[in-house]
C-alpha cells in the first residue's frame, strides 16, 4: 500500500503541471480530494491494514492530503493573478494630468510688462531686502514721514528693512548708469498691514521711471494713457488730480474709466465712474541731486501702479488675500 501511496504522489504532482485554468484545477481537485476521490479510497480502505502498519500508513495519507490541499491552494491563486492582469484594459485613453496654468497676478504682470516694453521700456530688478538709505533717503522721504515709523514698515534692524515700494531699484540703476533712463521696477513690496479684504502685509507694484533731457509732463500723461488704453480697452479714459509725494513734483494721483461700466457710474465703481489707480509726477529734484543727476540738465517722470489691485479690477475680485490662499477652487479659474 506504501508503494501505492506513493504512486498516487507521483501522479498528482505531474498531474498539477498540466493543469491550464480554473476548471481543470476544479475537476482536479474533485478527483484527489473529493468524497468518492483517489485520496478517500485509501481512507477507507485503511481499516483492513495491519493494526501494527495503520498508524504509519495513516501519517502517509494525511501528509499526502496536506499536500494536494497546498498545491492546489496555490495553483489557484497564481490563476487569480493572471486573471486580474487580464482584467486590465490596455485600450483604455489614459488619466490627463491637470494643466497647470499662470497665476492671475502672474497674467496680468505679464501684460503690464510687455506694454511697457513695447512702448520703450526695459525692465530692472532689486532685492527686497533694503536699506533705509535706498528705500527712503534717496528718495526725500524725511525723517518725520509716517512711511518711516515702525508702525507702518516691516523693519529687520533700525537700518535694514522689507522695502515699501519698488522704487530703491530705480535709484540702483541711476546710480550705476548716466541718462537716459527709460525703466520699470516691477515686485513684491512689504508693509506693516494686517489682512483684510482690501489689504496685505505683501503685495506687487510695478513703477515706472523716464529721465532724459526734456522729458515733461506731457510724456508722462501720453505713456499713461497709451498703458490705460493697451490694458483694458480704446475707449478708456484717464483722469488726472493733483497730489503730493515727497519723491516727485509736481505730483498727481491718476484714475482709469470704471471696466465694468465704462464711465456710467455702476456699483463697482460706487456711481463715480472712475476707478483710482496709483500715483505719479515729475521726479523731486533732490532724488536726482542723491543719484549724481544733474536736476539742470535732466527731467524726468515716474509712476507706481498695484498689479494686485490692477488684476483685482480686471477680474472683479473683491478680496485681494484670495491671491495669496493658493486655493485652487479659486486658482483654476484663470
Ligand atoms: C504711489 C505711486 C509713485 C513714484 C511712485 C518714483 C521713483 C523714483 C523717483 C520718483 Cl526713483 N518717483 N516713483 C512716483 C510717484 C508715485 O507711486 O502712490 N506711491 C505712494
Amino acid at each position: 500500500m506504501k508503494e501505492q501511496i506513493e504512486q498516487l504522489r507521483e501522479t498528482f504532482l505531474a498531474e498539477i503541471q498540466t493543469v491550464g485554468n480554473v476548471q481543470e484545477l476544479e475537476s482536479l481537485r474533485v478527483k484527489y480530494l473529493g468524497r468518492r476521490g483517489q485520496l478517500q479510497g485509501f481512507f477507507k480502505q485503511l481499516g483492513q491494514v495491519d493494526p501494527k502498519e495503520r498508524p504509519g500508513i495513516g501519517k502517509l495519507l494525511n501528509e499526502l492530503k496536506s499536500l494536494f490541499e497546498t498545491s492546489i491552494a496555490e495553483r489557484a491563486s497564481q490563476f487569480r493573478r493572471t486573471e486580474t492582469r487580464e482584467k486590465i484594459d490596455l485600450t483604455l485613453p489614459g488619466r490627463k494630468p491637470p494643466l497647470a496654468r499662470k497665476h492671475p497676478l502672474t497674467q496680468v504682470l505679464e501684460e503690464i510688462k510687455s506694454i511697457f516694453l513695447s512702448l520703450g521700456f526695459s525692465i530692472a530688478d532689486g532685492p527686497e531686502v533694503e536699506t533705509d538709505y535706498y528705500n527712503f533717503e534717496a528718495l526725500n522721504i524725511p525723517r518725520w514721514h509716517p512711511a518711516r515709523d515702525m508702525q507702518d514698515t516691516l523693519y529687520i534692524t533700525e537700518d535694514v528693512l522689507l522695502r515699501t515700494h519698488t522704487s530703491p531699484v530705480q535709484i540702483r540703476v541711476m546710480e550705476s548708469q548716466p541718462p537716459p533712463v527709460r525703466i520699470i521696477a516691477p515686485g513684491r513690496v512689504y508693509r506693516r498691514d494686517t489682512p483684510d479684504a482690501s489689504h496685505s502685509p505683501f503685495f506687487h507694484q510695478v513703477e515706472g521711471l523716464c529721465v532724459d533731457k526734456g522729458v515733461s509732463f506731457a510724456d508722462l500723461k501720453a505713456v499713461i494713457a497709451e498703458f490705460a488704453r493697451r490694458m483694458f480697452g480704446e475707449d478708456i479714459q484717464v483722469r488726472f488730480r493733483p497730489s503730493f509725494f515727497p519723491f516727485t513734483e509736481p505730483s498727481l494721483e491718476y484714475d482709469f474709466n470704471c471696466v465694468f461700466c465704462r464711465g456710467k457710474g455702476c456699483r463697482v465703481c460706487k456711481q463715480t465712474g472712475w476707478m483710482e489707480i496709483s500715483g505719479a509726477g515729475m521726479v523731486d529734484p533732490n532724488v536726482f541731486t542723491a543719484v549724481g543727476y544733474d536736476p539742470e540738465v535732466y527731467s524726468g517722470y515716474a509712476f507706481g501702479m498695484g498689479v494686485d489691485r490692477i488684476a483685482m479690477l480686471k477680474f472683479a475680485i473683491d478680496d485681494i488675500r484670495l491671491f495669496f490662499e493658493n486655493d485652487l477652487r479659486f486658482l483654476s479659474q484663470f
